[in-house]
């Protein structure tokens, strides 16, 4: 592949649902612009995108993959992306680093929650949508485009109608831009003229095309207004405005076999090249402390962003990049602006699925690959002392789905950690913890889904054996009742003996923000000023386990009433020994309760949730406290909710919201646990 300037080339992100063909017709694009020489199929695990053990087993995509190619005098580096939402990371990296994308859509289905997503996801970017599967027995085209039309409105500009065989094989496609027809001659096409029964239909999105051209300027209107035909070049100038303006998302169709090429042609044709995108970005400038606005400028002095790291286990770590600004060089030595720390590049590659092909340079705009870098990880840019830059961060959605993580037969703690801090620097929507009071480690991701694919991916490149469990909550006790207490402890063991007697007001303070609160109320020197440590000492180590399950006490206030010494035997130690025995008396009698962590929970929905989110909301023994509407009809909804009942929180939202919501939590105290769930915490203690 010869080097590629920035007005050549661009990035094309591909979304959609899971199983909708994002993968298929990628491979069958590398087929068709000649990079492979035969087809691979997800069935066989031998595609160029989905090459991963974990891809191969599951039979679709868990990782972005880069596949690069030519047409029509361009590079095209396409990106494809895993469709099921708990790797909502990969596509939000993909996004970052692609000007424009395609949407697969499957054609036998309603509108799903897929492309829905990605049609949110991708809102800013110029778009293409590919309605795949034609040659499915269940496949509806024309139902589909008006779902889609219904869905997204007037932007939805179908180029293309399919011609089918007997209703259910499609044999070829009428161009409506150009109103010529083309029949499908094994994988290349021949003209055909218009079949007479489809004149209808193509007339009315011929219309559709025509009012959209007419809009994109008024010498166009005019036009149209005096009934003049436009010409071809006319029609592709003002696709091409519509979809780089986002007023158009021209619609394509046909199979993982066919219609490939016009697809091609379409991206080429209605996509911007990066370089085109000026004014695209805004950067920090490290050395003005300004905002810069700039574009995928060659002229400037080089400089790139990390939009993905993998831990390849055989070359290392792999920093895939964009070019920013400049040209790319191998034996450049660049600065990390966000570690401060010097870089140099010995090879750079062009990734291409598993594959590396090494490259000299690379210009702004395009998307390159290089190992062994020391410093560099995600979301750091690399640049020149003559022109220090910061990109803004992919903003990637954060992990709240935790589960505990334990070793299985020859693994431990330790290998687990290790492993996990590579898995760690290749995706940022994991977090790994372990909790200072359980000693539990913990995972966090998006969904089940996703934690299993590390439990996988654990196995197969670390050889690590894991097993998943509940996340151990750190309950706390209490008291709800006012007991005084008086407890005498006396030991006489020949000789020297221990003598301490304490009388103990216990209160509770319904402050569970502090473990307790000590006074003293002594009378007379009952008990010597010199004992009071000893008897909060006493305290401090009883408050550590409760009396019901051994949870740390909260919110208890003990003041020291009253008394008795013996001037020989009482020490420190009796003193202590004494609070202690009082307090464990006292805490069975003041009414002991259990209490159980609370979240603030934020939801982001679509506001046609709200009713379902506020009623299962209840149902988890929450509360709402308020909700507020934000642009576009996302709604943000703030509730007060027990933390053991928001565990599995993101499978409920995903199935409530057909995917669409999103949530974070902060802890943020305790409350009194009902009997019922009381009792069951206290059996599971046991
Ligand atoms: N019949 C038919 N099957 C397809 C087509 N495109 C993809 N498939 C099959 O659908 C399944 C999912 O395809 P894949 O490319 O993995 O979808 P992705 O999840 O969107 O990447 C695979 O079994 C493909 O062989 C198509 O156009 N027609
Ligand atoms: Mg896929």
């Amino acid at each position: 592949m010869r080097v590629y300037h920035a007005d050549e080339l661009g990035n094309v992100a591909v979304l959609g649902h899971s199983g909708s063909g994002k993968t298929s017709v990628i491979e069958a694009m590398a087929k068709r612009a000649g990079i492979i020489d035969k087809i691979g199929s997800i069935q066989s695990g031998n595609t160029i995108s989905d090459y991963d053990d974990e891809e191969i087993k599951r039979q679709a995509s868990v990782n972005m993959s880069i596949i690069p190619l030519e047409w029509d005098n361009c590079k095209v580096n396409l990106l494809d992306t895993p469709g099921n939402f708990d790797f909502v990371g990969e596509v939000e990296a993909a996004l970052h680093a692609c000007e424009s994308a395609v949407i697969v859509v499957p054609s036998y289905k309603n509108i799903s929650i897929g492309t829905k997503q990605a049609m949110y996801r991708a809102r800013d970017k110029a778009k293409i949508i590919y309605i795949n599967g034609l040659d499915n027995p269940d496949a509806d085209y024309k139902e589909k485009l008006e779902q889609l039309k219904k869905t997204y409105g007037k932007v939805i500009a179908p180029i293309q109608v399919p011609i089918m065989h007997n209703n259910n094989k499609m044999i070829g496609y009428v161009n409506v831009a150009k109103m010529e027809g083309r029949i499908f001659k094994g994988e290349y096409t021949e003209p055909a003229p218009i079949p007479d029964e489809m004149m209808d239909e193509v007339m009315e999105v011929k219309e559709m095309i025509d009012e959209a051209v007419a809009n994109t300027n008024d010498e166009l209107l005019e036009k149209f207004l005096n009934e003049e035909p436009f010409t071809k070049e006319e029609i592709s100038w003002a696709l091409r405005q519509g979809v780089t303006n986002q007023t158009l998302i021209p619609v394509l169709c046909g199979t993982s076999n066919i219609g490939i090429q016009i697809l091609l042609n379409s991206i080429v044709a209605f996509f911007s090249a990066a370089g085109d995108m000026c004014n695209s970005m805004v950067v920090e400038n490290v050395d003005t402390k300004e905002e810069d606005l700039i574009g995928f400028d060659e002229s400037l002095p080089p400089s790139l962003f990390i939009f993905k790291t993998i831990a390849n286990p055989f070359v290392g770590r792999e920093s895939i990049f964009k070019v920013c600004t400049g040209t790319i060089r191998t034996g450049m030595t660049l600065l990390n602006v966000n570690k401060n720390e010097v870089e140099k590049i010995q090879k750079l590659y062009m990734k291409r699925g598993k594959e590396l092909i090494e490259v000299d340079e690379l210009c702004a705009g395009d998307i390159g690959c290089m190992t062994k870098l020391s410093h560099s990880e995600t979301n750091d840019t690399l640049c020149t002392l003559d022109y220090r830059v910061k990109y803004p961060d992919i903003k990637f959605s954060k992990p709240y789905y935790g589960k505990g993580i334990k070793p299985v037969g020859k693994s431990n703690e330790e290998k687990i950690a290790s492993a996990l801090n590579k898995l760690l620097d290749e995706d940022k929507t994991l977090n790994f913890i372990t909790n200072a009071e359980t000693k539990q480690q913990c995972i966090y991701g998006i969904g089940d889904i996703h934690l299993d694919s590390v439990v996988a991916k654990l196995k197969a490149r670390f050889k690590i054996d894991v097993l998943l469990e509940d996340i151990i909550i750190c309950y706390r006790e209490t008291i709800q009742k006012a007991y005084t207490q008086r407890t005498k402890f006396k030991k006489q063991t020949g000789g020297h003996g221990q003598y301490g007697e304490v009388e103990i007001e216990f209160k509770p303070t319904h402050d569970y923000s502090t473990s307790y609160i000590f006074k003293e109320k002594v009378f007379g020197g009952a008990v010597p000023k010199a004992y009071f440590p000893a008897v909060e000492k006493g305290l401090v180590e009883s408050v550590q386990h409760g009396v019901l399950a051994g949870y740390p006490v909260l919110g208890i206030e003990a003041t020291l009433i009253d008394g008795s010494y013996h001037t020989v035997d009482s020490s420190e130690q009796a003193f202590k020994t004494a609070t202690s025995m009082c307090f464990k008396e006292a805490m069975s009698k003041a009414q002991p309760c259990i209490l159980e962590p609370y979240v603030t929970l934020n939801v982001y929905i679509d506001d046609q949730y709200l009713g379902d989110i506020m009623s299962h909301i209840n149902k988890k023994r929450g509360r709402v406290l308020e909700s507020d509407s934000l642009e576009d009809n996302l709604m943000k909804i703030v509730c007060y909710v027990p933390q053991m009942e928001i565990m599995e929180y993101a499978i409920d939202l995903r199935s409530m919201t057909q995917g669409q919501g999103f949530y974070d939590y902060t802890f943020t105290g305790y409350e009194i646990a009902p009997d019922l769930i009381a009792k069951r915490i206290i059996e599971m203690k046991k």
